[in-house]
């Protein structure tokens, strides 16, 4: 049976299970609607890693993706003085685990428009902007046979899909229509803040990214990605619940949040502030993961996938590969079961959990030994970071961490092999 499927959110997720339902040829009809004018290009630098590097291989879009990688070389802590305390490099042999710096940076705004070019001319794929889901009921499965979802839009109109799929990043608002009435968000939060803005690039930012971590369970990252910019990442460990508030203050708001906590931060800290002024690349957020118990309704119709359903956080650096390789199962399992949809989101969900699992472990105990409050935290954390880059800790663990993460396998999907093979 060929399904007419709504995706909500064309950000890295929704353009990616388009693409892999439509690359099988199996004739679905497939709705990406963005709550935004226009697809958004914004956001910072992101990674591939583990099974995300062995899905991009399999999907044909490794060249595209290759053709705009970023040239990080690695990482380097540095004091107040940006003297370098230690430095774990890129791995880019093609072997092994990837280290800080992956094999495979790229600008979120690189990674969205691939994706959007490599679907939005694609037969059988619609993409409307400037509009979202008001409401939405799944019909009854006894009585048709089979369900159906009727979706009401932001500007009054009606359509009725054989699947919903919720691709709406962290803040989705149409995920907690599969939680119980008057739940809170399904946030783990881990008592951090996060802004990303970019700053004139100087002749000092050379392609190793500083990480400079001060008191106040401060920490800052400075790294380029072109000839002309710099990205800046402020982040903010304090666990007060108030702060949650920042990121949906307005941006001038923000930003004056933002350099009054790093004012006295010192590094290059002055300089950044002055960027922050006037940058047009802004984005904060507190750092948070997404925790669902189930991913889909009970009528089979409606689908959680990435971050809306299982959002790591950016620690973890695996939000980016979570997204894709999950719409590549939610993809695989939908062609696999073309006459069951709520198989197919069980199955889905039955496949993945074990990934997300471990893509989802964060230990905050260590974040709050990582960033710590004092000065003299600081110092131990930089004296740790001498003896442990002298002695190679970071380059012996990663060769002896696998490349796999987890030792989870991707699945062989038999509608999606016919494409890998061309790489
Ligand atoms: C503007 C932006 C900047 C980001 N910057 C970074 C960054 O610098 N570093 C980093 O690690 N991660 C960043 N992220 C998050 C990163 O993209 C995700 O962690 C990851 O790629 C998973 O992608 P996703 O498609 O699940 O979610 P997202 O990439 O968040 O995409 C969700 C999309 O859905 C749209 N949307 C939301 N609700 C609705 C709705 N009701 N109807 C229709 N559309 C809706 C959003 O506008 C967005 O385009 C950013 C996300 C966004 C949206
Ligand atoms: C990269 O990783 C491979 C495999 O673990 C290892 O053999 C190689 O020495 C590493 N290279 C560097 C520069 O660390
Ligand atoms: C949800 O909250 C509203 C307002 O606080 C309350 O009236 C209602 O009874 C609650 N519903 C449930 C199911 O708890
Ligand atoms: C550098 O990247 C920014 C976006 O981050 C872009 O606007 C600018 O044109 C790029 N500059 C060059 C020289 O590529
Ligand atoms: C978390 O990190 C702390 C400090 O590094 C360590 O003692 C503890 O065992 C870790 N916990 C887990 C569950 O890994
Ligand atoms: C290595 C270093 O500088 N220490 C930590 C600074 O804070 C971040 C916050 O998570 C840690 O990841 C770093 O390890």
């Amino acid at each position: 049976m060929v399904f007419k499927i709504l995706i909500s959110g064309a950000g890295i997720a929704g353009p990616s299970l388009a693409y892999f339902l439509s690359l099988a040829k199996a004739g679905h009809q497939i709705t990406i609607i963005e709550r935004f004018p226009a697809i958004r290009k914004t956001g910072a630098q992101v990674d591939l890693r583990a099974q995300g590097i062995e899905v991009v291989k399999r999907s044909g879009l490794l060249d595209a993706i290759c053709s705009k990688l970023v040239p990080e070389e690695g990482v380097s802590f540095v004091n107040s003085k940006g003297v370098v305390q230690g430095s774990i490099l890129a791995n880019k042999s093609g072997q092994g685990a990837q280290s800080l710096t992956s094999e495979y940076e790229i600008m979120r705004g690189d990674l969205v428009d691939i994706l959007y070019d490599a679907t939005r001319r694609l037969d059988g794929v619609k993409y409307i902007f400037g509009k979202e889901i008001e409401s939405f009921t799944e019909e009854d499965d006894a009585i048709e046979g089979k369900g159906k979802v009727a979706v009401v839009f932001s500007d009054g109109s009606m359509e009725t899909f054989d699947l919903l799929v919720d691709a709406g990043g962290q803040g989705s608002r149409i995920r907690r229509s599969i939680l119980p009435p008057n739940a809170t968000d399904p946030y783990r939060r881990v008592g951090l803040h996060v802004a990303y803005f970019f700053v004139p690039r100087i002749a000092s930012d050379d392609n190793l990214r500083r990480v400079y971590n001060c008191s106040g369970g401060r920490m800052i990252f400075r790294r380029s990605h072109n000839a002309t910019e710099t990205q800046v990442y402020f982040f903010l460990r304090n666990d007060d619940p108030r702060l949650s508030s920042i990121s949906k203050a307005d941006i001038e708001t923000q930003k004056a949040f933002w350099a009054d906590r790093f004012r006295d931060a010192g590094w290059e800290t002055a300089r950044f502030l002055e960027g922050l002024k006037t940058t047009e690349d802004f984005y904060c957020h507190e750092v948070v993961q997404v925790k669902m118990d189930a991913w889909s309704s009970n009528g089979g119709r409606f689908v959680l996938l990435g971050d809306a359903a299982y959002c790591p956080c950016p620690l973890t650096g695996m939000g980016t590969t979570g997204a894709f390789v999950g719409a590549y199962v939610l993809a695989g399992e939908i062609l696999r079961h073309p006459n069951d949809a709520r198989m197919a989101l069980r199955n889905y969900e039955k496949t993945l959990r074990p990934f997300v699992d471990v893509i989802q472990e964060l230990n905050t105990t260590a974040l709050r030994l990582a960033m710590p409050e004092s000065q003299w935290g600081v110092n131990v954390l930089h004296f740790l970071i001498r003896w442990l880059c002298w002695l190679k800790v970071p380059d012996i663990a990663a060769r002896l961490s696998r490349t796999e993460k987890g030792g989870w396998k991707v699945p062989e999907y038999e509608d999606l092999r016919g494409f890998s093979s061309q790489h």
